[in-house]
């Protein structure tokens, strides 16, 4: 204790050095939110308990957010403890900004480098902005005034909070990790008490990006609190329009596609918004569009594999999704991965055939994920009646398709619905603004709402193989692009 104390000195000494250099920003302008992406964004929607994945502390969460937090000793990176601010029974000031709830965290007498997430699906070249409003409540003293609890300028923590995107769409693999380096974050904001809105934007680059808070104290004082409230993820087509610079706390650096060679007039097959080039090379073709701005991968008959002629044979790049990954060895197998399909030459037939990338993450332990931030229904347990013929299998399987008649239509419109997604393994489940149905290598989803990328009533289909990668199913894999020269 004693330690400590001395500790505690040291550091208000250092603060006190620090004060008259302290500044605060200008506030932006604020930006409204429309189409907001993101769930559960005013935290009015009900919180869980999160020990369960991974916090040692008594916390809860808002629904359809995560913690992420580096774990250091009890002064420096300390678990925060998570809450939701009940301002109904809340005998500080006002500390939602909309509504009943914020999302809270905080350690005393600790400093912490932590925060929360949430994975959003969009297409790759989405252009986004995210927002949220957040409160500070940083320092030594308790502040009270009366009727509310301040900051202490004095003794401040130097409570830094700002907001991130990962365009990739990556997320921590657990509590304790802290977030990818990919993630592109807005400049670190000081400011106290007041409600302020932080913002970010960026570009997706996959299936889907995640939105991080970060809140990150320097100073171990009494107090360090945080409060979030009313976030926004939005598709933002300003950001198409002016120079990423332009943009209101845009990166500095948005991804780039390398100069296209000279073969890139060829003819281009099917390609999402944003995409890239491909363009043919001998006994195949090159792909950039999942490059990430880094080069592309190739698809290509040779002695050992006829990946190109397959490719083609299920339908191409609609069907198949563009290739996310090198060749590479799986079950004894040659491999490659795609955004939808994940394909393994068979010698022995002289064909690809499609790996069950839903029921082989299920054998990963990995329903829960794809479920928390994919949406995915959990596979039927024991389903099949005992002793029945393949026949009665896929008959059996395919009625599960009858409670929707439009994602049935989009399974039967393919030549050859088994070889290519494989048996319904979920009924139709209602995920909230969509329905979903899950297959031994696909995820269907009807939209109730426009979406960005599809309109209200329509089938889109989830992405199995940028699923796996990721949730991580697909490391070890040789996912670096082969550079254009
Ligand atoms: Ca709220």
């Amino acid at each position: 204790m004693r330690l400590r104390i001395l500790t505690l000195a040291l550091t208000f000494v250092a603060l006190g050095a620090l004060l008259a250099t302290s500044v605060s920003a200008a506030p932006p302008a604020e930006i409204s939110c429309s189409n907001n992406l993101l769930q559960n964004a005013g935290f009015e929607e009900g919180s869980r308990k999160t020990e369960s994945i991974g916090t040692s502390l008594s916390s809860a969460v808002g629904n359809a957010w995560t913690p992420w937090l580096l774990r250091g000793d009890e002064r420096v990176n300390r678990e925060p403890e998570y809450k939701l601010e009940d301002t109904n029974i809340s005998k500080t000031r006002f500390r939602a900004h909309s509504g009943r709830y914020s999302q809270k965290w905080f350690t005393s007498w600790g400093t912490h480098d932590a925060g929360v997430y949430q994975q959003v699906q969009v297409p790759p070249g989405t252009p986004l902005t995210a927002t949220t409003w957040v409160q500070v409540y940083s320092g030594e003293a308790d502040g009270f005034n009366g009727t509310e609890f301040l900051s202490d300028p004095q003794l401040p923590g130097k409570y830094r909070v700002s907001i991130g995107i990962d365009p990739t769409g990556a997320t921590p693999p657990g509590v304790g990790a802290p977030p990818p380096d990919t993630v592109i974050w807005s400049e670190p904001s000081l400011k106290t008490d007041d409600w302020h809105q932080l913002a970010v934007s960026a570009v997706s680059q996959g299936p889907a990006v995640t939105v991080y808070f970060k809140g990150q104290p320097e100073f171990s004082v009494k107090h360090n609190d945080s409060f979030w409230d009313d976030a926004c993820l939005f598709v933002d087509p300003a950001l198409q329009a002016k120079p990423a610079s332009a943009a209101p706390a845009a990166p500095s650096t948005q991804p780039t596609t390398p100069a296209a060679p000279s073969a890139s007039a060829s003819n281009a097959v099917m390609k999402p918004a944003g995409a890239g080039a491909d363009f043919a090379i001998a006994n195949g073709r090159f792909f950039t569009q999942t490059g990430a701005g880094q080069g592309g991968f190739a698809v290509v008959d040779d002695a050992q594999a006829k990946f190109w002629t397959e490719f083609q044979r299920l339908g191409g790049a609609e069907t198949v999704g563009y290739p996310i990954s090198q060749r590479y060895e799986r079950d004894s197998f040659l491999t490659q991965a795609f955004q939808k399909l994940i394909l393994q030459w068979r010698p022995d037939l002289g064909m690809v055939t499609v790996v069950n990338v839903f029921d082989e993450m299920s054998k990963a332990g990995l329903d829960p994920a794809l479920l928390e931030k994919y949406q995915t229904p959990k596979p039927l347990a024991n389903f099949d009646p005992t002793g029945a013929t393949w026949a009665q299998i896929v008959s059996g399987r395919q009625a599960l398709l009858d409670a929707n008649p439009a994602i049935k239509a989009r399974y039967f419109s393919v030549a050859d619905p088994l070889t290519v997604f494989g048996l319904p393994v979920s009924k139709v489940e209602d995920m909230g603004n969509h329905y979903a149905l899950r297959t031994q290598r696909a995820v269907f989803q009807q939209w109730k709402q426009d979406m960005p990328f599809a309109k209200a009533g329509e089938v889109t289909i989830a992405n199995g193989g940028d699923l796996a990668r990721s949730l991580g199913w697909l490391g070890g894999s040789p996912l670096t692009p082969t550079q254009v020269q």
